[in-house]
């Protein structure tokens, strides 16, 4: 399959000129031509910001939703159709931020979407404000004394919930990139990639070169399977490692958990709908 199935033709593309996304962009369509994934058996999930403007720019399926709110919807989305892949995307404010409370549940619930995260370490679309990734010492017209708060760790914390699959990857490192994003979307169950991305107008301190100089990968030798070695590496801060940290394929997904994984897709399903009808006609008696 070519990547070109998932381009849309000419459009007004809003991201800035260096920008990272654009990379993300055409590296996951690559990534999912040479997995075979085509347009229509594939459907983006984002919330509000400049990452999740990614499902406009792609010719599939797409759920562009409230901020923050990816997760949940794509976890429904899959359990409503097993057979289809998704993939829920947008920037580190989204899902770390507005977005964390699901971002810790979803990892328990363990359904089987792939998260990809543009961490630029900034609210990029609000023209600069801090995010939970940006680091120590980051000004902006709002933290005009640097910013104090310890970043938030993504990584650590998918791990130490025992997600099944969590990743780190740099944007301008194209073949590296779509190498961990071909495993996180055969991985069965919730994978987490965080994509380093960089933010070309609103992030003047972690910048494309700020990352070459800052990143290194695990190497051949590193073990994913364990994790506490796993969980010790993505401490590390210093410098920044790349690569696939940890992978447990041994936990039950969510959709095994509810007896969905072998089911048709939700409008082929017969459904008792005696039961729901009672239920709304109780709670209109009662309200
Ligand atoms: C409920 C709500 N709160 C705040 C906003 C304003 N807002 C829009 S995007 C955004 C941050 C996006 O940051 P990030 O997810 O890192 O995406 P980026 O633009 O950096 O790609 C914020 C705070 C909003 N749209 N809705
Ligand atoms: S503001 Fe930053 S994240 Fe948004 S498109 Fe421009 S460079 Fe990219
Ligand atoms: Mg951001």
């Amino acid at each position: 399959m070519d990547a070109q199935v998932f381009d849309i033709g000419d459009t007004d593309v809003a991201w800035c000129p260096g920008c990272g996304n654009f990379s993300i962009l055409k590296i996951l369509q690559r990534a999912l031509a040479e997995l075979q994934i085509g347009p229509t058996s594939l459907v983006l999930v984002s919330g509000i910001g400049q990452a999740a403007k990614i499902p406009h720019y792609f010719r599939t399926n797409i759920f562009n939703g409230l901020h923050g709110r990816a997760l949940p919807a794509a976890t429904a989305i899959k359990a409503a159709d097993p057979a289809l892949t998704v993939i829920a995307e947008s920037g580190d404010g989204d899902m770390y931020g507005e977005g964390g409370n699901h971002f810790i549940h979803t990892i328990r619930r363990n359904p089987d979407i792939t998260n990809i995260v543009h961490n630029n370490m900034v609210y990029g679309l609000t023209k600069g404000q801090a995010s939970p990734t940006s680091q120590v010492g980051f000004k902006t017209p709002v933290q005009v004394g640097g910013v104090f708060l310890e970043a938030f760790n993504p990584l650590a914390v998918a791990i130490a919930l025992d997600a099944g699959f969590v990743a780190r990857a740099f944007s301008d490192d194209v073949e590296q990139t779509k190498e961990i994003l071909k495993k996180a979307l055969k991985h069965k169950g919730y994978s987490l990639v965080d994509i380093f991305q960089p933010c070309v107008s609103f992030n003047k301190l972690n910048t494309h070169q700020w990352f070459k100089e800052n990143c290194y990968y695990l190497g051949d030798s590193y073990d994913p399977s364990d994790r506490n070695q796993a969980f010790k590496r993505a401490t590390e801060t210093r410098k920044l490692p790349l690569g696939v940290f940890y992978v447990n394929s041994k936990r039950k997904s969510f959709e095994e958990n509810i007896g969905m994984q072998d089911k048709p897709p939700l409008y082929e399903r017969d459904l008792d709908t005696k039961q729901l009808s009672a239920l709304i006609e109780k709670f209109k008696s009662e309200n």
